[in-house]
């Protein structure tokens, strides 16, 4: 097979893959982290994804609570549309995470994670990975300390005016 043909079959994937996403969002009533660790093995399986997959979250059979030692891993895609999936993250209080930030598509993200007014003022200093590309993955690694309300979001231009916006729900 060329590399061509393995390109276009890799963009089909993805789009494939988005597809198969939100329509899980939308029908199952469990948006947490059951819909992406799905995602993530059938990305892997078509060569078009080599992230982790999320760990299961509070109130998921195999949760572990993340620690400073041992983050609790949340897959997050970004997408084309200027949204993340998913876009509500549930935590145990206090938790460690890891938020594992992958762009599907040609458009260029960010991911700002920590108490939501500062990350609603873009506040300088706000955990934040940037210039995701496409297929991309970058991690950022941040302690939810206190009672919140905690948020992320993407501040690339526009983005975030868009609704590029994500809450925290702790259990
Ligand atoms: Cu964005």
């Amino acid at each position: 097979m060329t590399s061509r043909r393995l390109g276009w079959l890799g963009t089909a994937l993805v789009v494939a893959g988005i597809a198969m996403l939100g329509a899980s969002l939308a029908l199952g009533p469990a948006r947490g982290a059951s819909a992406p660790s799905g995602w993530g093995a059938g990305g892997m399986m078509g060569g078009s994804w080599s992230g982790r997959a999320s760990a299961p979250g509070p109130g998921e059979s195999g949760f572990v609570a993340g620690t400073p030692a041992a983050p609790r891993v949340v897959r997050i895609v970004a997408t084309p549309q200027l949204r993340f999936l998913p876009d509500v993250v549930t935590i145990q209080a206090g938790e460690t995470i890891t938020f594992d930030v992958t762009t599907m598509g040609p458009t260029v993200h960010e991911f700002m994670v920590g108490p939501a007014a500062d990350v609603a003022a873009d506040k300088a200093g706000t955990p934040e990975v940037a210039d995701i590309g496409m297929m991309q993955t970058r991690s950022v690694t941040y302690t939810f300390t206190g009672s919140g309300p905690f948020a992320f979001a993407c501040h690339a231009p526009g983005h975030y005016e868009a609704g590029m916006t994500g809450t925290i729900t702790i259990t």
